[in-house]
């Protein structure tokens, strides 16, 4: 039987310059590759679960889709491969191989899997297509990438075959950076598929809410179609009845790397990123505006600063502004959200939102009010809960109740296995499974990321603590003095990354004599010092923490 397929293409490429002042937030992107395991790997706060590594030798790993129990699909961001894990192996030829470009963000993205009325298995599969065939020909050659394409697939005998271009959208920036491409999908209550896509280094149009800018160009937003490529519900559109704005479910999104809808209410939920400031989640409702650009953040509290008001933005149809339902002042560079649909966790935990981040390797959880169409910290959470009341983090260590897990690395995926059981997907190659220690095969081993900052007392060793972005207050003590062939110890006390790098902001030799990358919250960076001298540090992503070692 022939199927008919609409395939909706509207490449545009703008032709508009328009940078964006807010383009510093390269600390996001510096720790998307940096965040690193921790050395004795990652672990829960709960003391009743433990952290088990399902498989690991992924290439930097974007999203995963459980075909099965112990049989997954992942999808490798700079390689273009979908690789088939089963029962914790990688089978030695991927079930599909595409070429990717992939500048910073680019890259094969998202992944998800839908059994079809007449017994197919779709995959679907979102990437950034390469301009000549090859992967990476946009970094190594500068060759344009094709587009962000939404391709559907079939699996047959582990081949993923027969694709349908269902979306094709613009992978040129503007700013000549390839960041905010989106990427994930998920198959909807309604088995519509929803994906995410970003405004692809800073396209400004009126889905960014320029109201004289060009007319949107399918960016900046969460897109939804059936699984042929058509369009939902024509007869009562939500933005617009033409398109791409009969594809839009959201828009004012800067970009977006996780979604899931709540299992209990149906509604969806998404993740934001800010730029320098003001990560988000949302509740997307159909037709939501989230602001992006004028207003990130809680708008009576914009920190675009730009006093726009709900009126000047721009609006489509039936589309609506909305404020977030939880802020991060400083970003954490949030990724992938997932609701355990579950109570294999224990009964406290079933229904619970879970987010990941990229920049710190934390697991986050977060409960709902009792409507579940809000974020509501209540008294299961341990440690000082008074700040989050206003459902903000103004100051990093404000997350601490909100931390389940800890160590991922780059956390790019979160999803639930059909045993019920939580799988974290690190961007360092590993995916892991958070389960009850009582059905955990190895044996537990509960404090060695406590053990680490104990073993540092030694008279060769120096002990500093990270306190957090504080000026010259933010390492402790400070200046730290020691004696030639000394090492000190930097022990992260903060919830965020911070890093020990030598010199200060703008230095021309700023991290050529020590640089330690990423120091993850609760882990410690040692260096030892072999020459006198008095020597400047600070952290690249909060320049503004300042210290000195002074060595005799
Ligand atoms: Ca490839
Ligand atoms: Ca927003
Ligand atoms: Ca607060």
């Amino acid at each position: 039987m022939a199927r008919i397929n609409i395939t909706i293409s509207f490449l545009i490429i703008s032709s508009l310059i328009v940078l964006s002042i807010f383009d510093s937030d390269k600390s996001a992107f510096g720790a998307y590759a940096k965040a690193p395991l921790a050395p004795t790997g990652p672990t829960v706060s709960d003391e009743s679960l433990v952290v088990e590594k399902v498989a690991e030798g992924l290439d930097f790993p974007t999203s995963m889709a459980f075909l099965g129990l112990n049989d997954i699909l992942v999808t490798e961001k700079n390689t273009g491969k979908v690789i088939r894990v089963v029962n914790g192996t990688l089978l030695s030829s991927p079930v599909l191989d595409v070429a990717v470009a992939t500048g910073i963000e680019r890259g094969l993205l998202g992944i998800a899997i839908s059994d079809n009325l007449e017994g197919k298995k779709y995959v679907f599969i979102y990437y950034t297509e390469s301009g000549n065939g090859e992967d990476d020909s946009d970094v190594e050659n500068s060759v344009d990438p094709s587009g962000n394409r939404l391709y559907r697939y079939e699996l047959v005998d582990d081949q993923l075959i027969n694709p349908v271009l269902l979306l094709d959208l613009t992978a040129i920036p503007p700013n000549d950076r390839g960041e905010h491409n989106g990427g994930k999908i998920l198959i909807g209550p309604d088995n519509n598929v929803y994906v995410t896509v970003g405004e692809v280094g800073g396209h400004r149009t009126q889905a960014q809410n320029i109201i004289d800018g060009p007319a949107p160009n399918g960016l900046g937003g969460v897109l939804r179609i059936t699984q042929d490529g058509g369009i939902v519900d024509p007869e009562s559109p939500i933005f617009g009845e033409d398109l791409p704005l009969s594809i839009y479910y959201a828009m004012g999104i800067r970009n977006s790397f996780g979604m899931d809808f709540d299992p209990l209410t149906g509604n969806l939920w998404d993740t934001e990123n800010g730029p320098g400031f003001g990560d988000e989640i949302n509740l997307v409702f159909p037709g939501f505006n989230s602001g992006w650009f004028p207003v990130q953040g809680y708008i009576s509290n914009n920190l675009m600063q730009s006093g726009t008001l709900e009126s000047d933005l721009v609006y489509f149809g039936n589309s609506q502004y909305s404020d977030p339902k939880f802020v991060w002042t400083i970003p954490i560079g949030i990724t992938a959200l997932k609701f355990l649909n579950s109570d294999k966790l224990g009964i406290e935990y079933a229904n619970n939102m879970f987010a990941g981040d990229i920049n710190n390797g934390l697991l986050y959880r977060f409960t709902l009010n009792e409507e579940r169409n809000s974020i509501l910290i209540n008294d299961t959470y341990s440690g000082n809960i008074e700040l989050l009341k206003d459902n903000k983090i103004d100051d990093p260590k404000e997350n601490l109740p909100l931390i389940f897990g800890q160590g991922f690395g780059g956390i790019t995926d979160i999803q639930v296995g059909p045993d019920g059981y939580l799988y974290v997907l690190s961007y360092t190659g590993s995916l892991y499974k958070i389960i009850p220690s009582s059905e955990s095969a190895s044996p537990q081993n509960p404090s060695a990321s406590i053990a680490i900052q104990n073993n540092t007392s030694s008279a060769q060793s120096v002990s500093a603590v990270i306190l957090g972005i504080d000026g010259e207050r933010s390492y402790s003590p400070n200046p730290v003095e020691i004696g030639v062939g000394q090492t000190v110890t930097w022990y992260n006390g903060d919830s965020i990354s911070h890093t020990v790098t030598s010199g200060l902001e703008g230095d021309p030799d700023e991290g050529s004599r020590f640089d330690s990358d990423a120091i993850i919250p609760y882990q410690s960076y040692d260096l030892q010092f072999d020459e006198p001298g008095e020597f400047n540090y600070y952290c690249i992503y909060h320049p503004t923490m300042i210290g000195t070692v002074i060595v005799n």
